[in-house]
């Protein structure tokens, strides 16, 4: 799918779409085993549109304009294939099935080989939503290949709420929310005890010393949206390499860690953000300084929302693309990792 076609796809609602550098992956295979004739799910999208297989040879055309000025390459024509896998079925009535039927759907993919054994030997999700609890069952997903990672987590919300101060603790499933998957996360045991990070930070507490306490007991620290003009880019890359260490970095990016000007289309909207030009930068810096990043996500963007310019699904998709960037640019094998 084209930047254009995926901006298009975007507002016509067809993400989340879902991309990862693999792999031989069968899609005919993940259809046998997975239910997509259920709302919300399968390539069909929610319109139920005609889909068009993007990287058959003959679809080669759409192609040829990405090469990047800023890398001087072209991750669609490196080492690694990088292939739509469409939506992921998941039922729209459950929150905590739709879960559970993603993180089965992760699993599967993932238990996919690489094409390029040299270079990995598993495959790497880029993810799109959608509701940022989907990284909760991303994570689930990516634990037993990856072990603890750690989070680099761009949003202006810190998502780690206790489910007892954010939902009232009421039963176990209003506990589950995109404001305490992090939460959920650390107590799980799928995060680095230290090494975790908010980027963008900014939005309000609802009570000072009980959120950063808890904030830092489940290992995150944070560089908020305003410190970016006291230690600019190079300060914030050298703090997260420094704070990241030797760990596997795990990238999630709420469409709301932007400023508003650039991505309106959220639904918690926090005014004060980094540009797309700053993130962008940010991304790219952080991929020359080799942090090796074994999945990522982009999330809470309704197309619903998208305006008639389809400003937010644009800054979406040249995010994915630096991320994309930056997958190619640091291969990660878990043999290597298994050795350290
Ligand atoms: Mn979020």
């Amino acid at each position: 799918m084209s930047l254009r076609g995926m901006a298009v796809a975007a507002w016509l609602g067809l993400l989340p779409l879902m991309f990862s550098l693999v792999v031989p992956y069968e899609l005919d295979e993940f259809h046998a085993q997975n239910d997509f004739s259920t709302p919300y799910s399968g390539i069909a999208t929610f319109a139920h549109l005609n889909w068009t297989n993007c990287f058959d040879p003959a679809a080669d055309a759409i192609f040829l304009c990405l090469q990047s000025m800023d890398h001087g390459t072209n991750p669609f024509r490196s080492w690694a294939s990088v292939v739509d896998c469409g939506d992921i079925a998941n039922t729209p009535f459950d929150k905590l099935e739709a879960l559970q039927q993603l993180e089965a759907s992760w699993k599967l993919i993932g238990s996919r080989k690489s094409l390029n054994s040299q270079k990995a030997d598993h495959v790497r999700f880029l993810l799109f939503g959608g509701d940022h609890t989907i990284i909760l069952p991303a994570l689930r997903a990516l634990y037993p290949t990856w072990g603890k990672v750690a989070i680099l987590h761009f949003d202006s919300y810190l998502d780690i709420w206790d489910p007892k101060q954010l939902s009232g603790g009421l039963t176990k499933y209003s506990e589950v929310t995109h404001g305490s998957m992090l939460y959920i996360a650390h107590e799980e045991g799928l995060l680095v005890e230290t090494g975790n990070m908010h980027l963008g930070s900014r939005s309000m507490l609802m009570e000072e010393h009980y959120n950063l306490d808890n904030d830092a007991r489940c290992g995150f620290t944070a560089i908020r949206a305003r410190q970016i003009d006291q230690i600019s880019i190079d300060g914030i890359v050298k703090q997260v390499s420094d704070t990241a260490g030797d760990s596997l970095v795990y990238i999630s990016i709420d469409n709301d860690s932007l400023d508003p000007a650039f991505a309106p289309a959220t639904g918690t909207i926090e005014p004060g953000g980094w540009t797309t030009r700053e993130l962008l930068e940010i991304l790219n810096r952080l991929s020359t300084a080799n942090l090796p990043i074994i999945g990522a996500d982009i999330v809470e963007f309704p197309p619903v929302y998208n305006n008639a310019a389809e400003t937010t699904a644009l800054t979406i998709t040249q995010i994915a693309y630096e991320l994309l960037q930056w997958m190619v640019r640091v291969p990660v094998r878990v043999a290597e990792k298994t050795e350290l």
